[in-house]
């Protein structure tokens, strides 16, 4: 982390311009989220978990990951759920009653492959079971790039800027042999090893083609309202020691509630929670605000 890194404490709120931008274009470049040395201490933490699916037998045919539930497999992971420079965005557009329900490591080998179409929205069922004009935004999810991705060709993320209200994307092919037409808008996110971008999971995105020379590596953070179930299958065993000597703001960021109540942001009376770790760190630190609902 560099020095003013050090001083953020992860509750500084975005500027109004920021949150504009990013309502507008359904994600946001956060430069230099990760200093080196903790760049450099996550990349390691990558590689070995690379290392363990090599030698499980797990790597895909071009060996690649794509491994999801992960937090509890470095001791440090726990960190990112409210990393100083990246967490503003989380509770600032999405607030307090929320926890990682899905997160991914993604490491991709260069690949010499055909044109392939991979846009979608995240979400799965959401975009099936809900119909309405715009679909509600559910999750955010952050990319953290480990690895450069400055000059396009890297396996970058593609987006459709502002995609994230509209429910459908023109160009899917019908049929196998039907041409890949890029689709109209689309970019590749580009970031230096240490940024990172936050996305609406409505975003149309896809992943891209790694043509470079470079294996490209980034951690995927998912966050939802605690009102939705987990994705991920391996999560934080939240019997074990680890788990319990962790925050109580990193167990409920990792899942965690008391009883059913909890996660609908009241207590079994009915009144609200104020004992959520996350509604008592923004109450105490003065950061509810009745104007936004997410925030009250
Ligand atoms: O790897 C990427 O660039 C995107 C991955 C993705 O969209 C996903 O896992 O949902
Ligand atoms: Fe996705």
């Amino acid at each position: 982390m560099t020095a003013t890194q050090t001083e953020l404490t992860g509750y500084e709120p975005i500027d109004p311009a920021v949150r504009e931008q990013y309502e507008r274009d359904g994600f946001y470049v956060i430069k230099n989220a990760l200093g080196d040395d903790d760049r450099q201490y996550f990349l390691d933490a990558v590689d070995k978990i690379y290392a363990e699916e090599e030698a499980a037998g797990e790597l895909r045919p071009d060996r690649s990951i794509h491994v999801m539930g992960w937090m509890h497999k470095d001791p440090r992971f726990v960190e990112l759920l409210n990393w100083p420079t990246t967490f503003p965005y989380i509770w600032g557009t999405m607030g307090w009653n929320i926890y990682t329900h899905h997160n991914h490591i993604d490491v991709n080998p260069p690949k010499d492959e055909p044109p392939f179409w991979n846009w979608h929205q995240d979400g799965y069922r959401q975009n099936s079971d809900i119909d309405m004009p715009v679909r509600p935004m559910f999750m955010t999810k952050i990319c953290y790039a480990l690895t450069d991705l400055s000059i396009p060709g890297h396996g970058q993320t593609k987006v459709i800027p502002g995609s994230h209200v509209n429910n459908t994307l023109a160009g899917r092919p019908e049929k196998e042999g039907d041409p890949i037409i890029e689709p109209e808008g689309s970019t590749e996110v580009l970031l230096s090893a240490g940024d990172a971008f936050i996305f609406d999971r409505r975003l149309w995105h896809s992943r891209s083609m790694n043509k470079s020379d470079v294996i490209r590596k980034l951690m995927f953070v998912g966050y939802t309202y605690r009102w939705i179930r987990p994705l991920d299958e391996a999560v934080a065993d939240q019997d074990s020691d680890w788990f319990k000597s962790l925050s109580p703001l990193h167990q409920q960021l990792l899942g965690y509630g008391p009883d059913h109540a909890s996660f609908w942001g009241i207590k079994q009376s009915g009144w609200i929670d104020d004992d959520i770790p996350l509604r008592k760190e923004l109450k105490e630190r003065g950061l509810l605000n009745r104007e936004i609902p997410f925030l009250r």
